[in-house]
Order: C-alpha cells, then sequence, then structure tokens
C-alpha cells in the first residue's frame, strides 16, 4: 500500500491521541512503557520517552530523566528497572523480591530507598538529557538540569567502559538478553545455549497474563533468563564473573552517540567537549575493528566468550559467500567529525560546570585512558577475541546513527538496509528487528522479526544524517502512518503493519511526537 503519510489528515489529531497516551502513561515522576505489561521505570523506555515528551513538556522530559538517574548506583550502572512500590509484585516477573537490590547490591553500591533490578540497559540516556535540554534551554539552565545530570551520565559512561569491556577491545558488553533490550533475538541464541535454564516451576511469568505466548519469549528463553538473572545477583552484581558476554553493535552505537552527546553537554557547561568526541572517535573505530563485517555489509554481534577466536568472519556462517580478504581494513579509514552530530553550541554558562570540574574534565578522561592502558581493569588483562555471531539482526544497522562513521561503511549499511534481508523502502513497511531471510524469521514473536518504532526512529535519524534525506523521509511517514494505524503498539509486522504486544506504548508514543516536530 501507499507508504506516504497524508498531510491532509488533521495534523493534530494524531499528535493529540500521542499526547494522550504519554498522558496515560505518566505516574507523576516518570513514565510506564505500558500500565498492564511493563507497569515501572524501563530506562532505555524513558530515553525514548523523554526525547518525545519534551515537545509536550520539558519539565516532564526532565523529570522522566531525572527520575531514572536518581536509582543509579554507586558503581555508575543505571539499572534497567526502577520499580514503582505501590504496584503488587506479582503484577510484572521479575520483581524486587527477585533483585533485592538494596541487599544484594550493596556493595555495588544500589540505592538503599529505591528498589531496582540490577541489569542495565542501552545507553540512551545522555543523547536523551542533550535533546531535552534543546527544547528548552531557559528552562534547562534554570533548574541547572544539565550540570545536575552530567556526573551521573558521566559515571554511567565510565561504568559501561571500564567494567564492562569484558572483551578487553575497549567495547561495552552486555551479560544479559534484557540488557541489549532486544531480549530473545536471535543473536543470543547461540550464547544463551551454554546457560543451564533455571527450572520452569521455579518462577512465575507475569508477562503471560497480557501478551500472548506466540508472541513472547519462550519458556525456555525465561529459563534461561531467570538462571543469568540470578547467577548475576548471587555474586553481588559483580561484572565478569558471568557465562554471557555479548559486545552488540546497537549497545555501543548508542554509547558513542551518547557519548558525543556528553562533549556537547560538557561544552554548554563551560568545559571543553574535544576529549570526549575524540573518545567517542576512538570507540567508533573499535565498534568497525570488531563487529563491522565488510563481506556481509553490516555489523555483528560478537559473542565474547563463543567460537574458536577464529578471524570473526560470519559469512560461511551464514552463506557460502567468500568473506573479503582485507576485513579490518576500514578502522584506520575513520574521518574525523567537525563538530559532532549534535553541534557544540556553547550556551550560557548558568549552571556551568565548576571551574575545578572543567579542568578536571579532560584529565579524569586522561587518567581513565592511561589505567585501561595498563590493564588495571581486571576484565581488561587479557582480550577475548570470541566469535562474530551469525544472525543478521536490526542492531547490525544501528551504528549508522555514528557521526565519525566512515563513509563508505555508512553506504553500505544504506544499501544492505535496503536489501533482502530489511526490505526497506521495498518489501518491508519498516524495518524488521530481525533478518526477514533468517532461519529463525516469525513476523510476530517479539525480537524475532517485528518492526519496532525505537530501532526504525534510530534508523531514520542516521539516514538523515549521513545525507539520505529522500529515504530518510520515506521512513518517517511510514513510521507515522503505521503508529496510527496500530494505535502506538509496542511492535508491528514489518510487511502488513499489524499491531502486537500492547497498544498505546510509551516510545511509540513519544517517537511519534519527535517525528512530527
Ligand atoms: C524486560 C519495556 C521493555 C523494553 C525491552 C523489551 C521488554 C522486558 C520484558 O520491555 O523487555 O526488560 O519484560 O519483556 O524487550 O526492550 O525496554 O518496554
Amino acid at each position: 500500500g501507499a507508504h506516504v503519510y497524508d498531510p491532509d489528515r488533521p495534523a493534530g489529531s494524531l499528535h493529540l491521541r500521542a499526547a494522550r497516551v504519554l498522558e496515560g502513561n505518566w505516574t507523576g515522576t516518570s513514565t510506564v512503557p505500558s500500565h498492564g505489561l511493563y507497569p515501572h521505570q524501563w530506562s532505555w523506555d524513558s530515553a525514548f520517552i523523554a526525547i518525545g515528551l519534551r515537545h509536550l513538556s520539558p519539565l516532564r522530559a526532565q523529570t522522566e530523566l531525572e527520575t531514572l538517574l536518581g536509582a543509579q548506583w554507586g558503581d555508575g550502572r543505571i539499572p534497567h528497572i526502577v520499580f514503582n512500590p505501590s504496584v503488587p509484585l506479582d503484577a510484572y516477573f521479575p520483581s524486587p523480591d527477585f533483585w533485592r537490590s538494596s541487599t544484594a547490591g550493596r556493595a555495588a553500591g544500589a540505592p538503599r530507598t529505591v528498589q531496582t533490578s540490577g541489569v542495565v540497559q542501552p545507553p540512551v540516556h545522555a543523547l536523551a538529557a542533550w535533546l531535552v535540554h534543546q527544547a528548552d534551554p531557559g528552562l534547562s539552565r534554570s533548574r541547572s538540569f544539565l550540570s545536575r545530570m552530567y556526573p551521573r551520565l558521566a559515571a554511567w559512561h565510565r561504568y559501561l567502559l571500564h567494567r564492562r569491556d569484558l572483551g578487553g577491545g575497549g567495547l561495552a558488553s552486555v551479560v544479559h538478553p534484557w540488557e541489549q533490550g532486544m531480549d530473545n533475538s536471535p543473536c543470543w541464541d547461540a550464547p544463551l545455549s551454554r546457560v543451564t535454564p533455571a527450572a520452569p516451576r521455579s518462577f512465575r511469568r507475569a508477562d503471560l497474563d497480557h501478551g500472548s505466548a506466540e508472541d513472547r519469549p519462550t519458556d525456555l528463553d525465561y529459563g534461561r533468563y531467570v538462571r543469568l538473572a540470578t547467577d548475576y545477583r548471587d555474586g553481588g552484581y559483580a561484572d565478569g564473573a558471568g557465562e554471557f558476554a555479548v559486545e552488540d553493535p546497537a549497545f555501543n552505537a548508542l554509547l558513542i552517540a551518547s557519548e558525543h552527546a556528553l562533549a556537547a553537554i560538557a561544552q554548554e557547561l563551560g568545559a571543553a567537549g574535544t576529549a570526549r568526541h575524540a573518545r567517542a572517535e576512538r570507540l567508533t573505530a573499535a565498534l568497525v575493528e570488531r563487529l563491522w563485517d565488510p563481506a556481509e555489509g553490516m555489523f555483528f554481534c560478537r559473542d565474547v566468550y563463543g567460537g574458536d577466536g577464529g578471524d570473526g568472519g560470519v559469512s560461511s556462517a551464514l552463506s557460502s559467500e567468500r568473506r573479503s580478504p582485507e576485513s579490518g581494513a576500514h578502522a584506520s579509514e575513520r574521518r574525523s567529525s567537525e563538530s559532532g552530530a549534535h553541534g557544540s553550541e556553547r550556551g550560557s554558562r548558568s549552571g556551568a560546570l565548576a571551574p575545578e570540574q572543567c579542568s578536571a574534565e579532560s584529565s579524569a578522561l586522561a587518567s581513565e585512558r592511561r589505567s585501561r592502558q595498563s590493564g588495571a581493569h581486571a576484565s581488561e588483562q587479557r582480550s577475548r577475541d570470541g566469535a562474530l555471531i551469525p544472525e543478521r539482526s536490526v542492531a547490525g544497522l544501528l551504528p549508522l546513527i555514528l557521526p565519525a562513521l566512515p563513509r563508505d561503511i555508512a553506504a553500505t549499511l544504506v544499501r544492505t538496509a535496503g536489501g533482502p534481508h530489511f526490505g526497506l523502502g521495498g518489501l518491508a513497511r519498516l524495518a524488521p528487528s530481525y533478518d526477514l531471510t533468517g532461519h529463525a524469521f516469525d513476523p510476530h514473536r517479539y525480537w524475532r522479526g517485528p518492526a519496532w518504532f525505537n530501532t526504525n526512529w534510530l534508523l531514520e535519524r542516521g539516514l538523515r544524517l549521513h545525507g539520505e534525506h529522500g529515504r530518510a523521509e520515506e521512513l518517517r511517514a511510514a513510521l507515522l502512518e503505521t503508529a496510527d494505524s496500530s494505535g502506538f503498539a509496542e511492535y508491528v509486522d514489518p510487511y502488513t503493519g499489524e499491531a502486537c504486544g500492547a497498544l498505546g506504548f510509551s516510545w511509540t508514543a513519544a517517537l511519534t511526537l519527535d517525528l512530527l516536530h
């Protein structure tokens, strides 16, 4: 059908309906993803929600992020769920009595007063904070929003780049599928197969009270999720001891985009952003070095504890195509980004970093780097190569959001997005979460095929960043049309746009608002 959003439809009405969804899901201090299925605050949801909410109420958008970052742990991690104490324990699994953050997480500095999970989610927060600031810089400065958020965001990135560099190659690893956010992606099948599932009767899946079993992860998946989370908890949430460690291209791309945003925030606060922009560029090079596959034309996940430590090519596993011999050659071709994607606005100094914080900024980054180089962190003492996971996930396209991505790689990603595996602008209405031709593709099962609004919003941004305005506009129109026709569904069939999962889903409504502005 026509994939063009009809501008003659009353423009206000989609805006109004999206606003009503967010209004209904607002609790007073944050927004639930959906009241039935997800009745607490989720980390990356809140970042996307804030990006939309800023168009309705910059104050609420700031509050959303402040509430989340208020639950940060002493070691810098931002938990993936902040529990609402007034919601019954059995409304969502795993509940606070499973995570036991305030006791089991004590050594890692979990807060005492608020209950949280112990795993994390993709670091979209600095990007969100910067975009929220830009929606109303006057309000932001008057509330010292950025100067209050900055140290927390910096500690968050420090946690990920130090404690989570389990592969020793400079990238952050996720230690649980919930952390990457695409819970049952086929990418996790191989690394999860090494995990002994928890006994099925040792837990109760509250998600099945709301979602249809065919659309959700399987019981076997859940057994493994529970095992990994239990072991992490029982080890006091210390990093480096688990069985599962994956370097994911989307998680790391979001970290890098957020590092560029943090550089812009530092500049706004009167410090130099150059060290952070430079770090973001080094991370972009590491991402290419470790996760780019030139023969397949996309990024793949690295299973840090998997494989035989071979050259990491995926083509022989995916098909019979031969790999190009110059794997990794792109790492040296990165171009420098002049000012970063998010501009380098130097604004008012009100709420600026204190002078000692400013000068501490670049020396802190330098000493972080020295301690990494000397192998001061237990997890970095040796590099683990692992192996690339031969599954094509939309995560492998999302580095398109990076400003310092080499031009040829960006162009290749655009081609891959429009090719047979993702069908963007052709077969598929929106980019699927997983390879349309893949052996595990299922158009309705959660992250094994359906299209999601956050990943497509990121692709739209990446297309625009790399000058693909026509394709970006087409994707924007398809997103708006599908959000509208699906009732702001959690996810949709990538071919038909049929609604799946929860309706009135917050990030779908929020990102719709953002695209309308
Ligand atoms: C586990 C809240 C979250 C999203 C994730 C999505 C789903 C939770 C679940 O819902 O995960 O964190 O119970 O399935 O996979 O991306 O953040 O919307």
